[in-house]
């Protein structure tokens, strides 16, 4: 097997089928955690352009059923756009990178599954646990099978409040030490967006926008009032910049954050209200660690009537197909 994996890398004109077959007999003989679905094995093979995608948002970001119905339009729409749907979810104590109809359901109808991010790994997998895998557990994932893009919603950050309560995300970290790029709708307003965008420039972090304005997005508004420090204008652009962090061999994350629509935008004194109230709440209630993110985008959805709800299933449809579109530039120029 290895050796006709090896043929397999001999047939590529390029390093990236060279370093996918390595990763793919890395994951036959050393990674007994992982699983890599037939159809993500076979387009990892062929050189085919695929997108990640996490579940920590079916399994604790939206309720049953907009949360199945979400993930599979989401593969639909990263199908429709000429790659190959890769969503990341930890099955009985096993990192499945491509989940079939039946383990999407389970996720998103489980009432029990833990929210995994990079800390939970070791505990969940060799327990034989089921979850969701956060941005950071996803990230990790995504790099472990060579798939050098995968496309979110809204990433974790520093925490309003952040600097006393210390209470930053993993994803953070994990985007300055995992070579994948995330496309996301920029920061949501429950956190600290200003703080986030700092963190993210000590961790090294390549923070761009996409599309016309420099504008750094707060998920349900196009605008955060912060500034990103780069800024690219399409899909080719955008891969340009994937493909020389990864030939810069810089070891890094990127971020590139996709404004919502503004058709689907909410305003941003409601949300800001909606935010406020849920903190507050949160506050009362002391809900803090890992609990406070999925609390707060409930209460949100809550607060707002199921307003923040229809806005965030738009904008990560939209990132779908960028983010779609962005592998297959990327697949073109990075082999
Ligand atoms: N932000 C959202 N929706 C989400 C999340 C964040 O708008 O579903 C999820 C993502 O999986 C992200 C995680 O990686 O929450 C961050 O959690 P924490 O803040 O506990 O690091
Ligand atoms: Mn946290």
């Amino acid at each position: 097997l290895v050796s006709i994996l090896r043929q397999f890398g001999q047939g590529f004109s390029c390093t990236m089928g060279w370093a996918r077959c390595g990763i793919v007999e890395q994951r036959l003989y050393h990674n007994s955690f992982l699983r890599i679905h037939p159809n993500v094995k076979q387009a990892l093979s062929e050189g085919r352009p695929i997108v990640a995608l996490e579940s920590t948002i079916i399994t604790h970001g939206m309720p049953y059923p907009q949360n199945i119905s979400m993930a599979k339009d989401v593969e639909d729409i990263v199908r429709t756009n000429g790659s190959v749907p890769a969503t990341v979810g930890i099955l009985r104590g096993k990192i499945h990178v491509g989940l079939c109809e039946e383990d999407l359901l389970f996720l998103a109808k489980s009432k029990d599954c833990v929210k995994v991010s990079r800390r939970d790994l070791p505990y969940v997998l060799s327990k034989g646990l089921s979850g969701g895998s956060t941005v950071s557990a996803t990230m990790i994932a995504a790099k472990s099978a060579g798939i050098p893009i995968f496309v979110t919603g809204g990433i974790g950050g520093v925490h309003r409040d952040g600097e006393k309560t210390m209470d930053i995300s993993a994803d953070l970290t994990e985007l300055g030490r995992t070579p994948v790029a995330v496309i996301s709708a920029g920061v949501k307003s429950i956190l600290d967006i200003g703080r986030t965008l700092e963190y993210l420039e000590t961790e090294g972090v390549c923070v761009s926008t996409f599309g016309n304005s420099q504008d750094f997005p707060a998920f349900f508004t196009p605008k955060s009032g912060f500034q990103a420090p780069c800024n690219v204008r399409n899909e080719e652009e955008a891969a340009q910049l994937i493909a020389c962090s990864l030939e810069l061999k810089l070891g890094s994350g990127l971020l590139i954050a996709v404004p919502i629509p503004p058709e689907h935008s909410v305003s941003g004194q409601e949300i800001e209200e909606a935010v406020q109230q849920a903190l507050k709440e949160a506050r009362l209630k002391h809900t803090t660690g890992k609990e406070a993110t999925p609390f707060l985008l409930k209460r949100v959805k809550e607060i707002t009537g199921g307003k923040s709800l229809e806005s965030n299933l738009a904008l990560i449809k939209n990132n779908a197909q960028v983010g779609s579109r962005i592998a297959v530039a990327l697949s073109r120029i990075w082999k």
